[in-house]
């Protein structure tokens, strides 16, 4: 364990724990973080007097709110919603919107403050948030779901703003909620303007962002694959999670020649051995986009497949695997399964799905592992190339945004070796991503806030 000339990394996390108590998810980002960037800043004198990091992991602002709302039986409901803003050193800020009965202030300060480092791995001008609320979308019906956005909208407007900070999707939040949230700004206001990403291409929304996550996170993949000699096409897949960045995870594998497996929802996963391809991706889609239903129904209509309840994909055998779900859907055991099984690669489509134990076993494997921050990169990514488009009121092309997500992507894996170098396997350099992802994001906002003094 490195130690600063001021404060080792023992004392610094058991200050974070002490001031953020019972917000395990939020201490177990920090600690992923930290145990790379003290040692990237142990003879780094400038960002320890100014207190660099210990600024980062303090979010500028959480705001939390009532969201009242009446179902369709006209009860009034009650939800909490919040907006975390981390850091907008580099850009307004900007993340997605989750809406998820496990919502927690922890969660959402967890994700706003990887998305501070992820943004700034795009090399675009954008800082880390992130909001929700703990309503379940599950089971409510479209105009239940409307009335809820639109009371969400109705208290989230007065902080957010097209050059202030630019929501989005994430978890339970798709192109319908963002239909209504950006309907319900725009009545608020009278203005349209590009305040939310993840729109539909009607109303200004990016060609290419609905693919740009699970995309983007194969062709991480795809990138480390190949740093190590290595190529998709022929490799089996496993695959966690069964909505945006999983279907079209899955649909760039099978697009590059891969086979996948496995894909899940919170009810369990199916393991199919002929392969997930391209027409059940799409029976999928329209299965959790349109009938909203479960993935256990797949075993009734594509036959050869297995459904097995309440488990995790991770005990398949396979060559690649691409967490797509939620944060800490993989652990120590799982992990273990994993690599004694052969897998070469991990890709992570979701935000922190693997624990610390976790990601541990992978490292000790010297296995490529991808983590989210910089797998998953590319939805955000696109979102930015979504509010330069709206600043310019113009549209750019399917071709050339595909080009610009290759090439983004490919930007982040460099940006990844440069900074995560370290040891051998099988004779050839090995890259600590955790910790190339970690030192890259870190340096680019760290640099912009010793330029601005104490603030
Ligand atoms: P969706 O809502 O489209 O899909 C989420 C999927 O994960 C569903 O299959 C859902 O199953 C499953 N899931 C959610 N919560 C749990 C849970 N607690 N346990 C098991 N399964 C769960 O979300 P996205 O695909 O957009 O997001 C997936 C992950 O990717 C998240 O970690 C998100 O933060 C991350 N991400 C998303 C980006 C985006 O652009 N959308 C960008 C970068 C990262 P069920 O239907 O049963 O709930
Ligand atoms: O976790 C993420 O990067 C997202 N949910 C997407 C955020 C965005 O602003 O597009």
């Amino acid at each position: 364990m490195a130690v600063s000339d001021h404060v080792d990394l023992s004392t610094f996390m058991e200050g974070v724990k002490k001031r953020n108590p019972g917000q395990t998810e939020f201490v177990q980002a920090v600690q992923e973080v930290s145990q790379d960037v003290f040692e990237f800043i142990d003879d780094k004198e400038e960002y320890h007097e100014a207190q660099i990091l210990r600024r980062i992991a303090e979010p500028d602002r959480v705001v939390s709110f009532r969201v009242c709302w009446e179902d369709d039986n006209h009860n009034i409901r009650v939800q909490r919603g919040w907006r975390v803003q981390n850091n907008n050193a580099i850009g307004p800020y900007k993340g997605g919107i989750r809406f998820h009965p496990t919502v927690t202030e922890s969660i959402l300060k967890f994700l706003a403050f990887e998305q501070t480092f992820k943004n700034s791995l795009t090399g675009l001008p954008m800082g880390g948030a992130k909001g929700g609320s703990n309503f379940n979308p599950s089971g409510k019906s479209d105009s239940e779901v409307m009335r809820f956005c639109q009371s969400f909208m109705t208290e989230l407007y007065r902080h957010i703003g097209p050059d202030t900070d630019v929501p989005a999707g994430d978890i339970g939040v798709g192109s319908r909620e963002i239909g209504y949230m950006f309907g319900q700004y725009k009545r608020i206001t009278n203005r349209w303007e590009g305040v939310l990403t993840g729109k539909a291409i009607e109303y200004g929304g990016s060609q290419m962002r609905p693919e740009a996550t699970g995309y983007g996170a194969v062709y991480f993949l795809q990138n480390m694959l190949q740093h190590a000699g290595e190529d998709i096409e022929g490799k089996t897949a496993l695959i966690s999670g069964s909505g945006n960045v999983a279907t079209h995870a899955a649909e760039k594998i099978t697009q590059l020649g891969g086979k996948v497996l496995t894909m899940s929802d919170s009810d369990g996963f199916v393991h199919d051995p002929d392969g997930i391809d391209q027409e059940k991706i799409d029976w999928i889609k329209r299965l959790k986009n349109e009938r909203r239903g479960r993935i256990s129904e797949y075993v009734d209509h594509f036959t050869d497949a297995t459904f097995h309840q309440g488990k995790r994909p991770w005990n398949v055998s396979a060559d690649l695997a691409l967490p797509c779900a939620t944060q800490n859907e993989l652990n120590e055991d799982e992990a273990k399964a994993l690599v004694t099984d052969g897998v070469i690669a991990v890709s992570e489509g979701a935000n922190m799905p693997t624990t610390l134990e976790g990601v541990k076993v992978f490292q000790d494997a010297k296995i490529m592992y991808g983590p989210g921050k910089a797998a998953n990169a590319g939805g955000v990514a696109v979102s930015g190339l979504e509010m330069s488009q709206n600043s310019e009121r113009i549209s750019w092309n399917q071709e050339k945004l595909g080009d610009m997500l290759t090439n983004l992507m490919e930007d982040i894996h460099d940006k990844c070796v440069e900074y995560g170098e370290e040891g051998k396997r099988d004779g050839q350099p090995s890259i600590n991503y955790v910790k190339g992802a970690n030192i890259a994001g870190f340096k680019k906002v760290a640099d912009a806030m010793l330029a601005f003094g104490v603030v």
